[in-house]
């Protein structure tokens, strides 16, 4: 029995320093991490439905709109003001979110065109320190209203076997394209979040 008993005890103690540790690093990390992800991070959808479907398509419809409100009124100083310590200035969220979505646009014509491709990565944190993201944000809330239109209207007309089709990701693996709507509405609500969240914390 001794040694049973003495097993039992050890599992006992190992699982509660696992919930300890796992609260602990979760209490750690709250703030970092509501600003970081004011939606939390990105869960991917239980369906891919096309009435799920359809609500990513109009997140995505609404995106050059909801910014432009999101950034209406800000001066030169707010706009180059980070979101969070160490984070993105918010002219950087907007441009990343141009740089970001041209890539999700081609990688999803991509996908439709071909069997499966591989999609190169690319470094955002990199293409968010060249030269063209201190641009005023006003060619960006351009690009993206002109690109939101194009990929809408694609998804629109795409089939539910087109949304089975996908690319495999260097470091994401296989995503297929109703995957990959779902990622970028959630990617279009984290990044406004960013703005309104700074927003609402500095009182602009
Ligand atoms: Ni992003």
């Amino acid at each position: 029995m001794a040694p049973k008993l003495r097993d039992r005890r050890s599992r006992v103690a190992l699982r509660d320093f696992i919930l300890l540790s796992r609260w602990d690093n979760v209490s750690a990390m709250t703030e970092q991490d509501d600003l970081r992800y004011p939606i939390g991070r990105f869960a991917p959808p239980a369906s891919s439905l096309s009435g799920v479907r359809a609500a990513y398509k109009q997140t995505l419809r609404q995106l050059p709109a909801n910014l432009r409100a999101a950034v209406a009124g800000l001066n030169e100083t707010q706009l180059n003001t980070p979101y969070r310590e160490g984070g993105w200035t918010v002219r950087q969220v907007v441009h990343h979110i141009a740089d970001s979505h041209v890539q999700a646009y081609i990688r999803t014509k991509t996908a439709l065109a071909e069997d499966w491709p591989s999609v190169k990565v690319y470094d955002e944190a990199v293409w968010a320190n060249l030269p063209d993201s201190r641009l005023p944000i006003d060619g960006s809330l351009a690009l993206i209203e002109a690109l939101h239109g194009r990929w809408v209207a694609l998804l629109e007309a795409m089939t539910d076997d087109d949304f089975r089709k996908g690319y495999n990701h260097p470091e994401r693996g296989r995503q297929n394209l109703a995957n990959v709507l779902a990622m970028y509405a959630w990617h279009s609500r984290h990044h406004t979040a960013h703005i309104t969240g700074l927003r609402a914390r500095m009182g602009w």
